[in-house]
């Protein structure tokens, strides 16, 4: 992994520590606390009994491979030995949310950025950025997984077009993003299953996702997506469906300019919109939703 260059000591509550060019930071793994570890170690043996029949199979056996229920916050080093060996990605510590150039760059250069705080004990089932356990349980077991490997270091150089492109194509990858890397299932011949990594590694969404009658399930087709507003703060109102890994990376081998060119000419839809043209496995009977603007 080419080590970005040290630009700055931040100030942290733990004292300062040394930021890089691109956000990354050394993880102070020596420094968590017992309760951190702990937090880990309830949040982990929660989603993962949860998760048995519910999560894929590529994401389970991600989670075994990494050993990452051998108790307490794993070590990022330990980790990128085996990611490492297996896909040539790697995970880096970071501060948090990253400036989006920022954040493609590093997919692009197959490095996975993981916050490196865990969230306190008050906040297992909610908080409002990205930390480790979201980061690393969430995302990190399927970078495994060779077809998902290259899909995400795609999205990062299709990422990085996107920004040069302007605002619209962004806002049309991080729909990309938010329903397949964030929020996606994938049919299996034994039904229907997560891996999305907002799902996975949220206790609520892990149910609702699968079993409510309240959210559509629609296949998967990337203009489509592209298009589609979503929710930050409730439970999605759709959730789109992929075959199989290979249909993601294929869809981003096109050229998305015109893609884009398109979507510019046509409204948004709104999360919860049902259209003619879609592959509907569920239309949901819409209970509880949010009535307030789509992001
Ligand atoms: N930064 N550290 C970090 N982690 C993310 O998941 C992340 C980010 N910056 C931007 C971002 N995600 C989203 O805008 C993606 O859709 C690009
Ligand atoms: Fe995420």
């Amino acid at each position: 992994m080419n080590t970005p260059r040290k630009i700055e000591h931040q100030q942290t509550d733990r004292g300062y520590v040394p930021v890089y060019a691109t956000g990354v930071v050394e993880q102070p793994w020596a420094s968590y606390s017992r309760s951190e570890h702990a937090v880990w170690d309830t949040l982990f043996q929660r989603q993962r009994d949860l998760l048995r029949g519910r999560a894929c199979q590529e994401f389970l056996d991600g989670v075994e491979r990494f050993g990452l229920g051998d108790g307490g916050i794993p070590k990022f080093a330990e980790l990128n030995t085996v990611l490492g060996a297996a896909t040539g990605w790697q995970v880096v510590a970071v501060e948090g949310l990253l400036p989006d150039e920022v954040f493609f760059d590093h997919l692009a250069n197959r490095r996975f950025p993981v916050s490196w705080w865990i969230r306190k004990p008050d906040q297992l089932d909610y908080l409002s950025e990205p930390d480790l356990f979201h980061d690393l349980f969430g995302h990190v077991p399927l970078l495994l997984n060779p077809v998902f490997a290259d899909y995400m270091q795609a999205y990062g150089r299709g990422g990085m077009k996107a920004f040069k492109i302007g605002p619209e194509a962004l806002m049309n990858l991080t729909r990309l993003y938010w329903y397949t890397v964030e929020f996606g299932l994938i049919r299996t011949p034994a039904g229907m299953r997560i891996y999305g990594a907002g799902i996975v590694s949220s206790k609520g969404e892990s149910v609702y996702s699968l079993d409510s009658p309240s959210p559509n399930r629609i296949g998967f087709d990337i203009e489509r997506v592209m298009n589609t507003r979503y929710r930050i703060d409730t439970y999605q109102q759709t959730y789109f469906v992929i075959e199989n890994f290979e249909q993601l990376f294929d869809a981003t081998r096109p050229d998305f300019t015109p893609i884009y060119a398109r979507l510019r000419q046509s409204p948004a839809h709104a999360a919860g919109d049902v259209l003619d043209g879609d592959r509907v496995f569920t239309r949901g009977d819409r209970a509880g939703w949010a009535t307030d603007a789509d992001s």
